[in-house]
């Protein structure tokens, strides 16, 4: 296995580059005669591999999802020390729940190429074409961030825009209370869902990412986008998702810390919303009014137009309209 992962290391750090098969062998430290075995392996672990008879080898770009390729060099402190990649599953969070029965590690990252029933928040769907995205839950296990579902919501959206800027350079926008705009459109979203699991208290974020493929228009109630469309090319998921655990880590572990303040600083910064009219459906009522703020404690701190001042908590409510 460290061979194989050794192979496809290569493979993937030389990007759109052949190696020949001497180099390729060489490089790994294999016999030229086995070298096909490896890369039958690697094809039966998903990666699509370019063969030609005078270049030589490599990888066909975005790759397939790989844990190896994921983990290796992360400087997390909290999550990812393990990460799970699955071709299809019903949804990468039930996944991660499922995982605490059957010794799943607090931090582990699940992963799908596809989801059968992705969902979305109060009973909607997250949609997404097979092998295009990303689909991901980290499960966290007693963790104080977990006391605050308030907090670990806008956390993820913000890690989602840090990692999209760190990864593909390209600037996108945060709307309460878990969505992130391209150009006002979604790209991504978040749910987070807590359950009581055999006397522990698990969490599980889960983050799905428009990487290279957007969602049919007639399916969403929203216009939605891409990170392909908007960069004009195919985005290497990979690097993605590598930029967005180092996020996500850093800002569970600043909230276990209680440093609120950072978080609610960065979020706001990014999120366009401040000062504007919206409504908002939160336990079964309406609220219309104008944005003050967003606590990460707290939630949306509205002032309402029949001149009350209500905090809308990220659980249950939805953003209905917003006008500037
Ligand atoms: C969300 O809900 O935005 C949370 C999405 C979380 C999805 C991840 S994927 C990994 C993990 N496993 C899961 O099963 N879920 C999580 P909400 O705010 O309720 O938005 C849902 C609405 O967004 C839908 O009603 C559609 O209108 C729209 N939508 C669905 N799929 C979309 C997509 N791929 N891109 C943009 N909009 C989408």
């Amino acid at each position: 296995m460290e061979r194989l992962n050794h192979i496809l290391e290569l493979l993937y750090d030389r990007g759109e580059g052949f190696f020949s098969l001497e180099e390729l062998s060489a490089a790994a430290g294999v016999e030229p005669a086995d070298m096909n075995e490896h890369l039958e392996a690697l094809r039966e672990k998903g990666q699509e591999l370019e063969l030609t008879p005078h270049r030589g080898v490599r990888l066909v770009r975005p790759v397939r999802l790989d844990p190896h390729l994921i983990e290796r060099g992360l400087e997390t402190r909290r999550i990812a020390k393990s990460v799970l990649c699955f071709s299809e599953v019903d949804s990468t969070n039930d996944v991660a729940f499922d995982s605490v029965l059957q010794g799943g590690t607090d931090g582990l990252v699940v992963l799908g190429e596809f989801q059968r029933l992705g969902r979305g928040r109060l009973g909607r769907r997250w949609i997404c074409p097979p092998g295009a995205n990303i689909l991901l839950s980290v499960l966290l296990i007693n963790s104080k961030a977990a006391l605050s579902h308030e907090a670990l919501t806008i956390a993820a959206g913000l890690a989602v825009s840090e990692a999209i800027e760190d990864a593909c350079g390209l600037g996108s926008q945060l709307r309460w209370p878990n969505d992130v705009l391209l150009e006002g459109a979604k790209t991504a979203g978040v749910l987070v869902e807590l359950r009581n699991i055999s006397a522990q208290r698990a969490a599980v974020v889960g983050i799905g990412i428009n990487a290279n493929a957007s969602p049919d228009p007639a399916q969403v109630d929203m216009p939605a986008t891409d990170i392909a469309e908007h960069l004009g090319h195919p985005v290497e998921r990979t690097e993605v998702i590598r930029a967005l655990l180092a996020r996500l880590d850093g800002w569970i572990v600043t909230i276990e810390a209680g440093e609120l303040e950072r978080l609610h600083e960065r979020w706001v910064a990014r999120c366009g919303m401040m000062n504007q009219r919206v409504t908002v459906l939160s336990g079964g009522r309406r609220h219309v009014g104008r944005v003050l703020d967003v606590s990460p404690l707290e939630g949306l701190v509205l002032s309402c137009d029949d001149g009350r001042r209500v905090h809308l908590p990220a659980a249950g409510s939805t953003l209905d309209s917003c006008e500037s």
